[in-house]
């Protein structure tokens, strides 16, 4: 028991190490980007809901990502939800390590798994290098949800809330290659589709670039988009792959902004399924298919703008911290909240503003402040991300904000230079030095 005591308190001293800090999967191409594959010696700390019979599976666990045991002990929890507590002591590469750590967080008599390598922390990040890496680039972050914030507007609503699980369970059990399965939306669900659908189309011709227009005729024309039916995901992934060859996948929820942006250097949209709850129509916090189909799915149609967004994604894979801070800042200045001039005229191209009504008037109105779009200052620029904003930047143009993206990344420091390419769905790492 000695040796749990102190387990236990270096494990809270580095605090909970979070998958985050770790990194992952199979295959060599991963550890372009990190140096370590060599055996190291972790302890991982398990609370266990159940009797000790989950025990067999738990070690078989072990067993099938070739982790070691060295050492096991147990107690009894002195936490009120679980019943048992289990320390290991094994060796494995932090490759096995993170899958293991994946596979037990998933085994439902584990109530808590958490892990610490030896103390040493990386300071790069793990890198999806195919598209079929995304499967683990689901780092939900925890807010505007129904569950759990208060302020929500379906806060209150058990049966909302129990459809927004039903809906995230399809994302959670989504793995790349899957048609994204079809949802049955209700009538309720259908009705507030309707009611926010009429009420932005009446605003698009005098509010939208006229991208974004085009495209959305052609949505409604060969897309099946119009305002008495929630489009399903697997045709709006279809009719984008044509027209950009950017396709979707569904999440469960806001998910990390580096997880989100590693995605979009795979032409890949991370996109929600459930809809905002019908008594907040006008603006939703949080991203939903609204926002989605409405607000980006007509820009990722147009190849421009496609590639614009795959070079911002490819910018940010591997930076730092501060770095994917500065991009996500960047991303939601321009993709989420901009503004561009056309003809004289200001026009709105950000998803934020082309799915919500309230906040496309308030963007075009004198009240907000309007500035020149410049990546430099913007990227360090303060947001909202509860109410309308109160600072826009507005672009020249799309080949103009592209430019200066281009420069703006072209100076952040990185490893290699990465490439995608388009035969293999992987990433390639050019080396630079
Ligand atoms: N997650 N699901 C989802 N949808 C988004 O639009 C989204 C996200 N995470 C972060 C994010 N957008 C941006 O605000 C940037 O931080 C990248
Ligand atoms: N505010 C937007 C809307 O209401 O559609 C969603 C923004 C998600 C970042
Ligand atoms: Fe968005």
């Amino acid at each position: 028991n000695a040796e749990f005591e102190k387990q236990e308190q270096k494990l809270t001293l580095n605090g909970s190490i979070s998958e985050d800090d770790v990194f992952i999967p199979n295959g060599d191409a991963h550890n372009i980007l990190h140096d370590d594959l060599a055996p190291r010696s972790s302890s991982v700390m398990l609370s266990l809901k159940e009797e000790m019979t989950a025990l067999p599976k738990i070690l078989k666990t072990f067993e099938n990502f070739k982790v070691n045991i060295r050492h096991i002990e147990s107690r009894n929890s002195r936490k009120i939800e679980a019943q048992f507590e289990i320390f290991l002591q094994c060796d494995s590469t932090r490759e096995a390590i993170t899958s293991l750590m994946k596979a037990l967080r998933q085994n439902s008599a584990i109530c808590e798994a958490t892990v610490s390598g030896d103390t040493k922390k990386e300071s790069v990040a793990w890198v999806p290098m195919h598209i079929s890496d995304l499967d683990y680039c689901n780092h939900l972050i925890t807010k505007f949800e129904p569950e759990l914030d208060s302020d929500h507007p379906g806060y209150t609503d058990k049966e909302y809330r129990k459809r927004r699980e039903e809906i995230a369970n399809i994302a959670f059990e989504y793995r790349h290659g899957d048609p994204i399965p079809r949802i049955k939306y209700t009538e309720t669900e259908i009705q507030t589709w309707g009611t926010v659908y009429r009420k932005l189309v009446s605003l698009f011709n005098t509010h939208a670039c006229k991208e974004h227009i085009e495209v959305f005729r052609n949505l409604e024309k060969e897309g099946g988009f119009s305002s008495n039916s929630i489009p399903q995901l697997e045709d709006v992934s279809q009719f984008l792959k044509r027209k950009s060859g950017f396709q979707l996948r569904p999440v469960a929820g806001l998910l990390s902004a580096r997880d989100f942006l590693a995605s979009l250097a795979f032409r890949v949209f991370q996109c929600t399924q459930y809809i905002r709850h019908g008594s907040a129509p006008m603006h939703s916090p949080e991203p939903d298919c609204i926002h989605e189909l409405l607000g980006h799915v007509p820009l990722l149609a147009n190849p421009s703008f496609a590639q614009f967004s795959q070079e911002i994604g490819l910018a940010s894979l591997g930076t730092s911290d501060e770095d994917i801070e500065k991009f996500a800042t960047l991303y939601w200045f321009t993709v989420e909240f901009g503004l561009c001039r056309e003809d004289g005229q200001i026009k709105a191209y950000g998803a934020g503003l082309l799915s919500s009504f309230g906040e496309l008037m308030h963007a075009l109105s004198d009240k907000p402040e309007q500035r020149a779009f410049d990546p430099q200052t913007a990227a360090v620029q303060e947001y909202q991300d509860v109410e309308y904003q109160p600072i826009y930047y507005v672009a020249e143009s799309f080949d103009d904000m592209k430019e200066k993206v281009r420069r703006y990344a072209s100076k952040i420091r990185r490893r290699c230079e990465l490439r995608y390419d388009p035969y293999t769905q992987g990433i390639q790492c050019l080396d630079s030095k």
